[in-house]
């Protein structure tokens, strides 16, 4: 179980805290900083036991969080008009012209197919072990 602290652009402070100015970071022992997704679910899942079973697996699952890591990318005009609180026209119009055709044509139309490949309503294999907590 991983509690989660969110924070928004008034907390400049701790933005300017976290190792490449930007989220998630995962905090280990109140002292050592994760950043960028990827190395945190993979830091995880290793530390866990919670890896794809056999390279073809692993493969897989690196295709679709590097699939992750360009939709992330792609939509930061969004993100960025939500973080820095613009004003609610501009978050909707980057919404509707940036994050929604991306995470449509980038994200769900890959990950709904290779849902339905699968066959186990998981990505790859039949289970998964990671729990978030927002509190
Ligand atoms: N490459 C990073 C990108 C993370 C990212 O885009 N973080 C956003 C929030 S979801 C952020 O902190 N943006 C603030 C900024 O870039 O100034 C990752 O995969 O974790």
């Amino acid at each position: 179980m991983v509690p989660i602290q969110s924070f928004n652009s008034n907390d400049h402070q701790i933005f300017l805290a976290l190792p490449f100015g930007q989220g998630p970071v995962l905090i280990i022992d109140k002292k050592i900083k994760i950043a960028q997704t990827i190395a945190i679910l993979q830091y995880i899942a290793k530390e866990h036991g919670l890896e794809p079973k056999g390279t073809l697996n692993q493969a897989i699952a690196e295709m679709f969080a590097s699939q992750c890591h360009d939709t992330i990318s792609a939509i930061q005009p969004w993100v960025r008009a939500v973080i820095f609180e613009k004003s609610e026209e501009e978050i909707l119009e980057a919404w509707k012209t940036v994050a929604l055709p991306k995470f449509r044509d980038m994200f769900a139309k890959f990950f709904d197919e290779q849902l339905k490949k699968n066959g186990s309503g998981y990505l790859i294999g039949d289970t998964v072990r990671i729990s978030i907590q927002k509190y």
